[in-house]
């Protein structure tokens, strides 16, 4: 039985340029899915039970929508256990205190451990590309 949970954000602006990867060091199989206006822009999976460090991928794109979200799902594990998360974020300002960059990172946990690095998300959203 899967388990997800979706993680909703709105801090990079429609039209910015978004970039985004993924870890792991789960147990489990599972998936990430990254949305942007309900459309998924990539879905990044983990195939195997190998709990070191993985680099699972990673992409970028110019969003259409502000309304984004993180969708992780975990295939396997206690299904009475929830997956929870929790994330920051942050700003890069050019030297006239404008924002020209936003970074964002969650960590998801899936047992009861409380790593939270189960799944790892980083965001780097830019208002220029290149
Ligand atoms: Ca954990």
């Amino acid at each position: 039985m899967s388990r997800s949970i979706e993680i909703p954000f709105k801090i990079f602006p429609e039209g910015w340029f978004v970039t985004w990867s993924v870890t792991s060091q789960c147990y489990f199989n599972g998936s990430v899915e990254i949305k942007s206006g309900g459309t998924v822009l990539q879905k990044i999976e983990k195939t195997d039970h190998d709990v070191d460090l993985q680099y699972l991928g990673h992409g970028n794109a110019i969003i259409s929508s502000q309304d984004m979200s993180v969708v992780v799902t975990v295939e396997e594990g206690d299904p009475s256990e929830p997956i929870i998360e929790q994330h920051h974020a942050s700003m890069i300002f050019n030297k006239e205190g404008d924002t020209v960059g936003i970074t964002m990172a969650i960590g998801v946990e899936d047992a009861n451990d409380f790593d939270f690095n189960d799944f790892f998300i980083s965001f780097a959203g830019w208002a220029k590309k290149g």
